[in-house]
């Protein structure tokens, strides 16, 4: 049955986006935007540019052009937009908007319209949006702590594991399989028992194969020419049929076993099956709910598990700031055995070492917004309505003007209190903005700073000799091959 209407799905293919709206249709003024030189018909600014990392060929780009420009690759443009200013504007809810477009259009095949990809103008955004929210309260983030310590454990099991064997333990693949069982487990029950399986011999699960298949495939669909797809992806094409398949069939699975049930501990899923909107009393019909559920699925754990990474990567770079973070769990958290929920809000420095690592790295590194009216960005860029422009959050962060003269220095100190007020609004947005930003932001942090908390105070984590961060884009930034070697701290201290 599953399979049948993803099948059906995908021979129409109605929600594939065709491409996106170029440049030239919403910026009158576009001749007044810098763009690379030396531009070549036909692939426009692509030359020197590799399809595997469009995210730093862009910040390279950003950095000779400034706080404004834009690229040209195949007939299409867009413009970018990094400087703090500018994207102060952007941030403005009553001019702009979220545009659904280019890496989560691209997604629309297999999230439709669930949260994350729903245009804003869909009623099921609103509707999922305010049934959803008190799912992401303080109260359910309490509720999901025990669950977020047992999938934990799981990690400090493997790494114990590791540790004893004297293996360098692969930070990557470690915090991805902790973000996938944290999310499954808290929002839907459901455990892709991936610490447990023999990787060697089995790979990942297949949920997780046919998602990061999937996933890739959107992504590819990003820097595929247009007139080449149907050459170079076709095989492909056919694989990610067979990848949405396989997920809606498991999701579809995942559903019956708790209705079944009759129900369960009220997480994500009771709340998508269950609950009626507070006003209107509407339901989320049973195809949403299949879209949320892959939707959470995926945006709840790739940024998540490349945060913890990139946090652990300056950690281990790092000896004082290190030497900091793990005196203040010891202090905050003391011998208790496992810290209690409220304990893991108090590692303020954890924090800023984790908020600093989203600086330098943010995980979802650009999000695009357009104008809800004809509009002038800058006092000098006129933008008709629906033009849209992608924000380059990964540069954002790394303007002088917002950050000081030194912005690829790591140092967590950015975010003291004081620090935090003396800098403008709207210069630190790793979880988007407005309406449309990050709803899972609590539940992430939450995840990151348990995880940290109990890592760094177990572990003493150093790189392997000669390693230099080399960053992989997926649909998110990771350091690429980052491995730690541990040891463990003395047993009184957990
Ligand atoms: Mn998350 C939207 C970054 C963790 C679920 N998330 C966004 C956006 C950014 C983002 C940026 C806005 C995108 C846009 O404007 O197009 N999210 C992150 C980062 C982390 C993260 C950097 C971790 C660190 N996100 C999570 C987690 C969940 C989640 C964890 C779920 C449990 N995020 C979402 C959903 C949306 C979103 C759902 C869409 C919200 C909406 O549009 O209403």
């Amino acid at each position: 049955m599953a399979t049948m209407a993803a099948q059906a799905t995908q021979a129409a293919d109605p929600a594939l986006p065709r491409g996106f709206r170029s440049a030239e249709q919403g910026w009158p003024h576009l001749e007044r935007i810098p763009h690379p030189p030396r531009r070549l018909p036909v692939i426009g600014d692509a030359l020197g540019s590799n399809v595997r990392t469009p995210v730093q060929d862009s910040m390279r780009i950003a950095a000779r052009l400034g706080p404004i420009f834009r690229r040209k690759g195949f007939g299409k443009e867009i413009v970018f937009v990094w400087g703090a200013d500018l994207a102060a504007e952007m941030a403005d809810e009553t001019r702009f908007a979220k545009h659904v477009g280019l890496g989560v259009a691209n997604l629309r095949p297999m999230a439709g319209d669930g949260l994350f990809t729903a245009y804003n103008h869909e009623p099921n955004w609103q509707l999922a949006h305010d049934i959803l929210a008190p799912g992401f309260s303080r109260e359910a983030m309490a509720g999901y702590h025990a669950l977020m310590l047992d999938v934990a454990g799981r990690l400090t099991d493997a790494w114990d594991a590791s540790e004893a064997a004297g293996r360098a333990v692969d930070v990557p693949g470690d915090m991805t399989k902790l973000t996938l069982e944290t999310i499954a487990r808290t929002g839907f029950g459901y455990d892709f028992g991936s610490f447990e399986r023999d990787f060697e011999r089995e790979g990942p699960h297949p949920f997780v194969s046919a998602m990061v298949g999937a996933l890739s495939f959107a992504q590819r669909r990003n820097v595929v020419p247009p007139l080449l797809t149907p050459v170079l992806l076709r095989g492909a094409q056919r694989r990610n049929a067979a990848h949405r398949a396989y997920l809606d069939r498991a999701v579809d699975e995942v559903i019956a076993t708790r209705r079944e049930a009759g129900g369960g501990p009220g997480d994500l899923l009771d709340r998508m099956l269950e609950v009626a909107h507070p006003e209107t009393g509407e339901r989320l019909a049973p195809e949403n709910i299949r879209r949320q559920v892959i939707t959470f699925l995926v945006a709840g754990h790739e940024t998540t598990s490349g945060a913890l990474s990139f946090a652990l990567h300056h950690l281990a770079q790092d000896r004082a700031v290190l030497t900091r973070a793990q005196e203040e769990v010891d202090r905050v958290w003391g011998a208790v055995e496992v810290p209690a929920y409220e304990q893991v809000a108090k590692l303020r420095y954890v924090r800023r070492v984790l908020d600093e690592a989203l600086r330098l790295w943010p995980t979802a590194p650009a999000y695009a917004r357009e104008a809800v009216a004809d509009t002038t960005l800058g006092g000098a860029h006129p933008m008709r309505r629906g033009a849209w422009a992608l924000v380059l959050t990964a540069m954002l962060h790394r303007d002088p003007a917002a950050w000081g003269p030194h912005p690829e220095v790591f140092d967590p100190d950015r975010f003291t209190p004081q620090a935090v007020r003396a800098r403008p609004a709207h210069v630190f947005k790793p979880f988007g903005t407005g309406a449309r930003a990050c709803i899972g932001r609590q539940f992430a942090l939450h995840e990151a700073l348990l995880t940290l908390g109990l890592l760094l105070r177990r572990y003493d984590i150093e790189p392997e000799p000669g390693y230099r961060l080399q960053i992989s884009e997926r649909l998110t930034l990771m350091p690429r091959g980052l491995r730690l070697r541990l040891t463990r701290r003395s047993p009184a201290t957990g």
